[in-house]
């Protein structure tokens, strides 16, 4: 058997397995935890990374995911702008706006600043997608550009976190004045809790002053700072949108990033997949804690019943 029909079987295999784990809690009646488990595996047998983009506002991740794709296709701006989870995907460049409504609407790539206002209005659009035929794409990558971690909406925080449950690497993005801040911090441990890829980088390096701290020193802080809160992130990179020949750039490792991705897809759709069932199974554990012995008793006898 080559490397290729034994990926095939062991992928099969994990298919077949998690059917079965779908069948049970949905005969449990966790229709929360089904309908989660049922996104996880549709994802993974789509066979696409999902890379999401978080951090505060204006840190500049919409500008970086310009920068990767080589043009201006989300709006970037000092003023909060993206309000709506945009997705960026492989295919002939267009945008398709989901509304709250649930009505679609499909706009060309030469009305591109009407997409830009759609991807601004959170009131109206529940949903952006963006297609384009960059190659970094075509290698089966999706992009999810979020709002921010630190949105008061409650509805875009729901937004942000949903998306962050299917993607399978973060890249936090955070200024450089605000690396240090607690909510960084927190938000990062629990990405990490959660079994997620992180790689943090440090954008607007270009605003540091050497005369206040070298960025060696700032480094280190940093470094210290992730290790008193127990972190062990999978990547920390520096970056400047504005100034691209900045000696501590390091776009172009963050572009190797998606290299590496390309290397080990396999690899990573099956860890991801393991680790959100993880997840999932502790939540479907508290699920059946909350039951009454007789609702739990029910249950079982009727999965017992359909297996037959
Ligand atoms: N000085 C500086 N400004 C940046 C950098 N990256 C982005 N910006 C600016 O920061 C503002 C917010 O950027 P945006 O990409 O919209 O941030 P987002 O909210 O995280 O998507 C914009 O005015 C960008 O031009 C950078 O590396 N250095
Ligand atoms: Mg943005």
């Amino acid at each position: 058997m080559n490397t290729t029909e034994w990926q095939h079987e062991v992928e099969q295999e994990y298919t077949e397995m998690m059917e079965k784990l779908l069948h049970y809690i949905r005969e449990s009646k966790n229709h929360q935890t089904a309908k989660k488990l049922e996104e996880v595996l549709k994802k993974f047998t789509s066979n696409v990374v999902n890379v999401g983009f978080c951090g505060h506002f204006s840190a500049g991740k919409s500008t970086m995911i310009n920068q990767l794709l080589g043009k201006e296709i989300l709006p970037s701006s000092p003023i909060p702008t993206s309000a709506n989870l945009v997705l960026i995907r492989s295919g002939a460049p267009h945008a398709e706006i989901q509304m709250t409504d649930g009505s679609k609407i499909s706009i060309e790539v030469e009305q591109i600043d009407q997409w830009k206002d759609y991807c601004k209005n959170g009131q109206v659009v529940e949903k952006v997608e963006i297609f384009d035929d960059h190659p970094l794409l075509q290698k089966a990558v999706q992009l999810l550009d979020t709002p921010g971690v630190d949105s008061t909406d409650v509805a875009h925080q729901a937004a942000t976190e949903a998306a962050l449950h299917l993607a399978d690497i973060i890249i936090f993005v955070t200024d450089y004045n605000h690396v240090q801040s607690e909510n960084n911090f927190n938000f990062i441990k629990q990405l990490k809790e959660q079994g997620k890829r992180v790689i943090l980088v440090i954008n607007q390096i270009d605003k540091h002053r050497q005369q206040e701290v070298s960025l060696q020193v700032f480094h280190q802080r940093v470094k210290e700072g992730l290790e008193e809160w127990g972190i062990s992130l999978d990547g920390l990179l520096f970056a400047s949108m504005k100034d691209p020949e900045h000696p501590y750039n390091q776009f172009n490792q963050l572009v190797g990033v998606f290299q590496q991705i390309e290397e080990q897809k396999e690899q990573i759709l099956q860890q991801q997949l393991i680790h959100a069932v993880h997840v999932l199974l502790d939540e479907h554990a508290r699920f059946l804690l909350q039951l009454s012995a007789q609702e739990r008793e029910e249950i079982q006898s009727q999965y017992s019943k359909t297996e037959g």
